[in-house]
């Protein structure tokens, strides 16, 4: 039988941790994204936003992986000759440099490339599931709900960038699939403080129509 801690705390209302069937999923602290120098910066965004969750972040996964929970990362990635990108995501908009092109830390979003690593202070290690994805949510085009189902988990717990483009778009993919899912408020970012917070607005709307929300300090305090 699942024994649950409730995470009083969490809004709309308390969420029923099971720690044995639940996963740590960060998604895309990959340089690119959060250094400053990179992709994202290059695009006229201020990093510091997603700089400033690091070390809770780092904190929550040190955490976790203490109590040998299971951690997942995703990179939002592609293949070098990009036939896993479309047209039309390499061809939106008038950016001056565009997926695959070579930017300040190699090719934008293309697997291998250095500008595609997680950040060092989050490295993943050997025994943990790194997922690329070509699309904004983790569930597109990967095989991560297969994974997630063979070893019987059904909760994940988010971290990661942006809260409202790769975050929010896998949370609701996962919540479609019936995961119950944790977004941790003060472990994800955006460019774009504004839609960080209506994101966390929208999740936990109606009766958390999309999932949860908590505070990290909520979230250690249940674990430890
Ligand atoms: C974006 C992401 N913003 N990881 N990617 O393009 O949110």
């Amino acid at each position: 039988m699942k024994t649950h801690t409730l995470l009083e705390a969490a809004k709309p209302f308390g969420f029923p941790l099971s720690i044995h069937s639940a996963a740590l999923i960060i998604i895309d602290m990959q340089r690119d994204f959060v250094e400053p120098g990179g992709f994202g910066e290059s695009l006229g965004n201020r990093v510091q936003p997603l700089q400033d969750i690091i070390p809770t972040v780092q904190k929550v996964l040190t955490c976790w992986r203490d109590r040998e929970g299971l951690v997942i990362h995703t990179r939002e990635s592609h293949l070098p000759d990009l036939t896993d990108c479309p047209v039309s995501k390499r061809d939106r908009g008038n950016p001056s440099l565009r997926i695959g092109d070579k930017g300040p830390m190699g090719r934008i979003l293309v697997r291998g490339e250095p500008g595609n690593a997680i950040i060092e202070e989050l490295s993943p290690l050997d025994n943990e599931l790194v997922i690329d994805k070509p699309g904004k949510g983790a569930f597109y085009g990967t095989d991560l709900h297969r994974l997630l189902q063979s070893l019987g988990i059904d909760q994940l717990i988010f971290m990661g960038v942006t809260t409202e483009v790769c975050v929010q778009t896998s949370m609701r993919e996962a919540n479609d699939r019936g995961y119950e899912c944790l977004l941790l408020e003060d472990a994800t970012a955006s460019y774009f403080p504004h839609f960080k917070q209506s994101t966390l607005e929208m999740i936990t709307a109606q009766g958390a129509i999309v999932g949860w929300t908590s505070t990290s300090e909520e979230f250690l305090k249940a674990i430890e």
